[in-house]
């Protein structure tokens, strides 16, 4: 039997359900201001006086655009200090929804015959759905289950309300949560707010739930893979009623070798995570507000249409589904920005036309020398089957060199750590390279068949081109580097039978990065280690069919300019950014997943040539510091909610899936959709086709002898088995015919002089190159600093996952101890680090582990918003070291690479 207070603590639960469901509406605003609303709630006295007050001395209006823009900061994630409305959240006490309470709820609804109406798209456990759900309880005789649901929610919806209290800026909402929190303990004043209910018209209806069967999905394993990083390792992942509840390697994978690290194993946290952006959001002054898709797709297609053609830039920072955006920007003739500008294009410019591919991997498996030149393989390897190898190959007594000038995790492990000065690595590599021809310890049959340029090279080497021969003397002088022990690496090296050379952004990052990975590269070349067991493997890809069946049509692609000229390469460098802006080079901005501010250079130098764009809008799973600035903000679900198929490439070539584990949450949507929104409003919906990304990715195998159903169902499919010295078969360094990889050498052979250089009148032989003066370090900046990575995070993009944050909250600058006691700095101590560019603060960390003169940091932190930026967390939070300190608009000058590792600066006590 329903009594009166039931009837009227229903209504007071239904209140609070309409006010913290979505964005309070002008009608609602109007109706809370008259006497029908404001007289009952006169009455529950003093809890209520304070939202009287505020109803009465505000506007509807004031207060309703006031409170859309408190909305989106407290609900929509906009804010630096977010309210949590789900369950999981406050009872678990961690920012993660959908974790175990989620599970009991469900049991609940269900009892009663419930379930979140299809066209809800928050959670089943916002607190609005589980005020709905206790009124619904009392009106339907539901006694007992309404009892043990008031108690669980009796657990929570204090702390939650609290937090509105708290976190609120706005005095409407600090109210609404004293209120609440009042109302809460008090049922009696719960009833009472029953004709507040009424005057709002909220008395009855479900809207977060309707009835009808919601039947439990069960334990599943889906079989995908690892998209946190490049890596791209095998997934197993496990669901429980669709809730994806943990992480482990895919047996069998060829990227896993089924494990994950801990970036792999923490995936839940990143769909979880509380600080997802939840609807598209459009700035209006220095705030946001929610809005519709169809709203936030208009203001995006008639953005575009205002910026001149060509001067439209669009960004992708990973390639996930890269087909279908790419296809769309490229027929609006948008300059286009990807992962190789920002990261390693220098090393690049070289390995591809020297070799066929940007970063070919060693081969662990029989190594039994590796010599690394800047590359963390613990830390930061492409997969942890290659990490699996690489730790066993150390097991059995390979031999590990590792030139850096910090003790990386690698470098701890090393037989020889041998810090060298940074940017000097070219010296060191030539130096090798002297010893080995002049001790003729090279494979002459390989460099006679399989490379080109040998002669010019050996030139260059002995110094009978320029009279200075690259001996280690000379690069002792230039590196820091014994001569002695460049002599003993350089013939252990030649000596030994399974061996490789390789390095990556340690050598990037700096400004004689192509000449440098040239050299380390031309030591492979001399010994003949491509392909060979411990070398370099020569990637082949399968290549895929088009998503466009036959009959539908691709969007033809339009001319787009290069934007800039570097000396090796065309194209748009987004670390020139303010520089192509003021140059009217670049009038608007489509940023998809990536953070300009925190990425591309000096951080304040960015965020200026953003401000000065016609239009910007950024589509990202979080609030990242670009997107503050952005006219519009898109919502993506993370890659967990939508599906992809690559080709993938580790020692074999195969296929891998990325299943989608969970529906698209809150009112997010994938890139696929977004870019069929897009489509449709600018004229091009004809040429996107497809109902389903299934439909468009099923495609790209047909005429293949590989099977979509097959491949979802196992994850990955082999379609190429590895093999050494698969030249010899090629008679090239290039794939066959059907292969693809992301370089070519033109001569079929390892070119020791690049091809391109010689066409572009660039010195094409590998060398030392001594950085401009401007950037060496002299009297007043007499530190380099460098940026490295952290195995537990991955650029910025994993610093609203909850437990890698756990892991590692912060960072600090690596100092040589020697010095750092030299200016009286004590472990944890703030110092200021200050270049000709900028400065910035952070906890000093003095170390035996890096070279005097050098200073390091980890990368990646640095957000504003989301858990770095929330005061509710004050012990997580870094400095982005680079962002504050680089040069603006400075590349390196062959491919438009960003200097993070080789930045002059002094560090000041404060
Ligand atoms: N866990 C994790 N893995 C990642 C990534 C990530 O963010 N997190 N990012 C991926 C991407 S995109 C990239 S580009 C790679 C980068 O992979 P790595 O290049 O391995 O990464 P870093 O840690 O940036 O740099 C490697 C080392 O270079 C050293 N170094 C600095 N200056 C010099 C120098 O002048 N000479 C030499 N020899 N060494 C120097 C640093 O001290 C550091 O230990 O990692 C990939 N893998
Ligand atoms: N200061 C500094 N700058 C750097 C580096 C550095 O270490 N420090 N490293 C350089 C290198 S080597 C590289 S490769 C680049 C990388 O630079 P970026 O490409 O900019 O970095 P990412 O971390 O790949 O992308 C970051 C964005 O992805 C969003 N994101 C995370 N998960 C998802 C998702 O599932 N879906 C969507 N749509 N978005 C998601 C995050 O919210 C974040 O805003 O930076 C370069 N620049
Ligand atoms: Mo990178």
């Amino acid at each position: 039997m329903n009594t009166n207070s039931d009837t009227g603590q229903a209504s007071g639960w239904r209140l609070f359900a309409a006010l913290l469901r979505d964005e309070i509406s002008l009608e609602s605003f109007r109706a809370m201001r008259q006497a029908a609303f404001l007289d009952p709630l006169h009455d529950c006295g003093a809890p209520a006086a304070g939202l009287a007050a505020v109803l009465e001395d505000t506007g509807a209006e004031e207060l309703w655009r006031e409170n859309a823009y408190e909305y989106a900061d407290l609900f929509l994630n906009a804010g630096k200090n977010p309210v949590f409305p789900y369950e999981s959240v406050h009872v678990t006490q961690t920012p993660l929804v959908r974790q175990k309470p989620v599970f009991d709820l469900r049991a609940k609804y269900r009892q009663a015959g419930l379930r979140p109406a299809a066209n809800w798209p928050d959670l089943e456990e916002h607190v609005a759905a589980e005020m709905e759900f206790l009124a619904w309880l009392l009106e339907h005789d539901g006694g007992e289950q309404y009892a043990a649901m008031r108690e669980s929610f009796g657990a929570w919806a204090p702390a939650f309300a609290a937090q509105l209290r708290e976190c609120a800026q706005s005095p409407f909402y600090v109210a609404l949560g004293g209120l609440l929190l009042a109302a809460l303990e008090d049922e009696v004043l719960l009833a009472a707010l029953a004709p507040c209910a009424a005057a709002l018209g909220v008395e009855s209806g479900l809207v977060a739930l309707e009835p009808g069967p919601w039947p439990d999905e069960g334990k599943q394993t889906v079989n995908t893979h690892c998209y946190t990083c490049g890596a791209l390792c095998g997934m197993e992942a496990r669901l429980e009623d669709g809730v994806f509840i943990g992480a482990g390697g895919l047996k069998g994978d060829p990227k896993s070798g089924g494990k994950l690290c801990p970036k792999g194993g923490s995936n839940p946290k990143h769909v979880y995570s509380a600080y997802r952006l939840k609807a598209p959001l459009i700035r209006e002054g220095e705030r946001f507000r929610k809005a519709g898709w169809d709203e936030a797709l208009d203001r995006v297609a008639a953005g575009i249409e205002t910026v001149p053609e060509g001067k439209l830039a669009y960004f992708r920072g990973n390639d996930w589904n890269r087909w279908i955006h790419e296809a769309l920007f490229d027929a609006l003739g948008c300059p286009k920005g990807t992962h190789r500008t920002m990261c390693d294009n220098s090393n690049r410019m070289a390995n591809e036309h020297n070799l066929n591919d940007k970063r070919p991997w060693l081969n662990y498996q029989e190594s039994e020398y590796i010599l690394l030149f800047g590359v963390n393989e613990l830390s930061t390897s492409y997969g942890q089957r290659k990490v699996g190898e690489f730790k066993d190959a150390l097991k059995r007594g390979a031999k590990l060199v590792v030139f850096d000038p910090r003790k990386s995790e690698t470098a701890a492990k090393a037989t020889q750590w041998i810090p060298l000065t940074p940017g000097t690595d070219g010296a060191v590599a030539m130096a090798m390279a002297w010893v080995i021809i002049s001790e003729k310890l090279y494979d002459a049959e390989f460099v006679n068949q399989w490379t080109s340029g040998f002669e010019a090279f050996a030139s260059r080497v002995l110094g009978e081109e320029d009279g200075t021969p690259r001996t280690p003397q000379w690069a002792e002088a230039i590196s820091g580097v014994p001569a002695a022990t460049i002599i003993q690496v350089a013939r252990e090296f030649a000596q030994a039978k399974n061996k490789g050379a390789i390095s990556w952004t340690g050598l990037a990052q700096l400004p004689n990065s192509h000449w440098s990975t040239a050299a380390i590269q031309a030591l492979n070349g001399l010994c003949g280690c491509f392909d060979a067991p411990g070398g370099p493997s020569l990637p082949f890809k399968r290549k895929l069919g088009s998503a466009w069946a036959e009959g539908q049509q691709k969007p033809p692609k339009k001319d787009a300019p290069k934007v800039e000229s570097f000396d090796l390469w065309a194209g748009w460098s987004p670390a020139r950014f303010e520089h192509q802006v003021d140059q009217g080079l670049i009038k608007g901005l489509v940023m998809y997943w990536g953070d300009p501010v925190l990425t591309w250079g000096n951080s304040a130098s960015v965020a200026r040539g953003i401000e000065k764009l016609d239009f910007c809008v950024v589509i990202d799973a979080y609030m990242c510091n670009t997107a503050l600035l952005a006219d519009v903000v898109l919502p993506e679900c993370t890659w967990l909610e939508q599906p992809q198929l690559i080709a993938d490439w580790l020692y074999e070539a195969f296929l891998s899936y990325f299943a989608q584990l969970t529906p698209p949450m809150y009112d997010t949507r994938p890139m696929f959709a977004i870019c069929k929104g897009l489509a449709g409003r600018l004229g091009l919906g004809q040429h996107f086709p497809w109902e389903t990304i299934d439909e468009a990715l099923g495609n790209m195998l047909a005429g293949t002898p590989w099977s979509f159903d097959q491949l979802r169902e196992q994850g990955f499919i082999v379609t190429d088995q590895a093999a050494y010295y698969k030249y010899r078969d090629w008679g090239s360094l290039n794939p066959p015919e059907g292969y693809g990889s992301s370089g070519k050498t033109r001569t079929g052979k390892y070119n020791f002089v690049n091809p391109v250089s010689v066409d572009k009148g660039v010195d094409a032989l590998p060398d030392y190159k001594e950085p401009p003066s401007e950037l060496r370090p002299d009297d007043a900046y007499p530190f380099v600093f460098g940026n490295f990575r952290l195995l537990q995070h991955e650029h910025c993009s994993t610093f609203n996952n909850w437990q890698l944050m756990k892991l590692r909250g912060s960072n600090e600058l690596w100092m040589n101890a020697t010095q750092a006691a030299e200016l009286g700095l004590a472990e944890g101590e703030l110092v200021r680090v200050v270049s000709p560019w900028g400065s910035c603060e952070l906890p000093v960390h003095p170390t035996e582990d890096i070279k005097p003169g050098v200073l390091g940091a980890a990368g990646g932190f640095g957000h504003v918003r989301g858990l770095e930026g929330d005061p509710k967390y004050p012990q997580l939070g870094g400095v982005n070291v680079p962002g504050a300190l680089m040069k603006p608009n400075e590349t390196e000058t062959t491919g438009g690479t960003p200097l993070l590792k080789y930045i002059k600066c002094r560090v000041e006590r404060m």
